[in-house]
């Protein structure tokens, strides 16, 4: 991203999202900029060490956390525009972390994706669910919170707590710090492929593709591998990964973005490997993958996939000024810059430019059609 460097920013909301931003900086690749933000000071108190913090809806809650009232987090972030607003000036892509059930985080939530989406920053949700142990009601506010969600987030990854606490007996404080670390290597793998120069980069429009086309939800899975058979442990790694073990979410995947990095010992026999072990079978999958080479991974290997669970359907102008869902050959030719057969594209691969237009990005992105959810 030499050329025209994205700006990303790492969003911790409400308790769950400070804490675990609170977990991930210290140890994140210089460069990564971080943010966290609650209504509740004594949460954001203990994020000491992440210097934006940004205190909401005081005149709401008096500096109290919003007691799991969806509707006070939700007055609360609209109570603070203005400083949202500031955060969110020059942000390309804002990646957000937030459990959902309690009040501020999804109350929030909507409302960030909603003026980030104004403010032209594409959006990445990674939502915390509930732990079923924590009752109906808190699960019922974590659905509605979603469902608020996906009309404004251009992708969301669902990471529920149970996935992450395979080991009944295990410490809840060893469960959220493991819950942490997944999150860690899933925002900073991503970040790490967009902002670091790779051999193939993931360049920035290859994520907003995925972002514009995938119907909200995403998957994602991360490993990490070493030995003699490395590449062939990293994709079992990967397809085991709780987040997506037993669901047949890469092999159904319409779009996958894969990014790989390795030491001074990669091989291209392994990316190869890893690209095959991954990514969908299908004659029309869409899959982006960036190599990154980092001196400290020699002897291993490290790959994070995100992964669409479905393409929404393009729209296409209707000729009366309004727009219509495309179908037939509008479908075809709309569909024709992004779903190609399977071609095993890097990232840095050339781009097809024609008229000063760039074709490999989907017409109704180019032409700026808003589709609905
Ligand atoms: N993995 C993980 N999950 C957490 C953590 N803290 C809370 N959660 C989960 O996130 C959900 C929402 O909780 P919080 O983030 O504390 O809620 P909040 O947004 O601060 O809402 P209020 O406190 O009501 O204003 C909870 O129901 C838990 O399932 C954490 O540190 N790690
Ligand atoms: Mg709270």
């Amino acid at each position: 991203m030499a050329d025209s460097p994205k700006r990303i920013l790492v969003l911790g909301l409400g308790g769950a999202g400070c804490n675990t931003v609170a977990r991930i900086a210290p140890g994140a690749p210089d460069g990564m900029e971080f943010a966290v933000m609650d209504c509740d000071v004594q949460t954001l108190q203990t994020c000491a060490h992440i210097e934006n913090r940004t205190a909401s809806g005081k005149a709401v809650t008096d500096g109290m956390s919003a007691g799991g009232d969806l509707d006070t987090g939700r007055r609360c972030a609209e109570n603070s525009a203005g400083q949202i607003e500031t955060l969110l000036s020059g942000i390309d892509l804002l990646m957000v972390i937030v459990g959902l059930g309690g009040g501020f985080g999804s109350g929030a939530a909507p409302v960030i994706a909603r003026m980030a989406r104004n403010a032209g920053a594409a959006t990445l949700f990674f939502t915390i669910i509930p732990f079923s142990f924590e009752g109906t009601v808190t699960q019922g506010k974590a659905h509605s919170a979603l469902r608020r969600l996906r009309t404004y987030a251009d992708a969301i990854v669902q990471m529920p707590n149970a996935l992450i606490q395979p080991d009944g007996d295990k410490l809840l404080a060893d469960s959220l710090d493991r819950s942490s670390r997944t999150l860690a290597e899933g925002v900073v793998g991503l970040w790490r492929m967009l902002a670091q120069t790779g051999i193939y980069n993931l360049d920035f429009s290859s994520l907003q593709t995925m972002l514009n086309y995938c119907d909200a939800t995403c998957r994602f899975t991360c490993a990490t591998a070493k030995g003699k058979n490395r590449a062939g442990a990293l994709v079992e790694a990967l397809h085991a990964h709780p987040l997506i073990a037993g669901t047949a979410v890469l092999e159904k995947a319409p779009g996958v973005l894969i990014g790989i990095t390795g030491g001074d010992d990669l091989k291209l026999s392994e990316i190869q490997q890893i690209i095959e072990g991954v990514a969908p079978s299908g004659e029309t999958c869409w899959i982006k993958t960036g190599v990154t080479m980092d001196p400290s991974f020699t002897g291993g290997l490290s790959a994070i996939v995100l992964a669409a669970e479905a393409w929404k359907e393009p729209l296409v102008d209707d000729g009366h000024g309004g727009l219509k869902p495309a179908s037939g050959e509008d479908k075809q030719a709309e569909l024709a810059g992004v779903l190609k057969p399977r071609s095993r594209a890097f990232g840095g691969s050339e781009r097809t430019i024609w008229k000063g237009e760039d074709l490999d990005v989907p017409a109704y992105i180019r032409r700026k059609i808003k589709l609905p959810r």
